[in-house]
């Protein structure tokens, strides 16, 4: 079983606007924005969709940087996590229900605050690199298997 996710990071260089995740799946982490894909969409369109819903911003151009398979031991769900990079957007970055935003500078990502497979592909996400991968995460989100490697292109 898979679930199509969204993930949109926000990149003017050198700084990224994350969210705080104030509740559900990942409260209490900061992250990009996104969600699930809803019938009938794109996953680009659902993508900028959440960007408005949970950050108060309209997006027009997106490129998709990463494909992430994110699986957890004893859960035969699989979660495939588009994630995109946006540059320009318009608007004010607002506190939703979901998330509270804020701008990090690129060399001070709150990594500890974030999940545990951030740090293994955001650098190559600042570095402006493409890639994909899978992720089994343990008990207490403990990374188990991890493969990540960089992409020419994503589908
Ligand atoms: P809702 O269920 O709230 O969307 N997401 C993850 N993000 C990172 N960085 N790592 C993970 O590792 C993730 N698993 C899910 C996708 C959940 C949001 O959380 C992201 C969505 O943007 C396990 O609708």
């Amino acid at each position: 079983m898979r679930k199509i996710l969204t993930l949109c990071v926000v990149h003017q260089h050198p700084r990224v606007l994350l969210g705080m995740k104030k509740r559900g799946f990942g409260a209490g982490r900061w992250n990009g924005f996104g969600g699930k894909v809803q019938a009938g969409e794109t996953i680009e369109d659902g993508a900028k969709r959440e960007l408005l819903e949970e950050a108060g911003i309209t997006v027009n151009k997106m490129e998709k940087v990463g494909l992430m398979d994110f699986e957890f031991q004893g859960n035969p769900e699989i979660l495939e996590v588009h994630i995109f990079r946006a540059e320009d957007f318009a608007g004010q970055p607002s506190e939703s229900e979901e998330m509270k935003p804020a701008w990090y500078h690129v060399n001070e990502m709150p990594y500890d605050k974030m999940w545990p497979d951030d740090i293994h592909w955001f650098p190559l996400f600042l570095a402006g690199k493409k890639f994909q991968g899978k992720i089994l995460f343990g008990e207490a989100d403990k990374i188990l298997e991890m493969e990540i490697k960089e992409v020419g292109s994503l589908v």
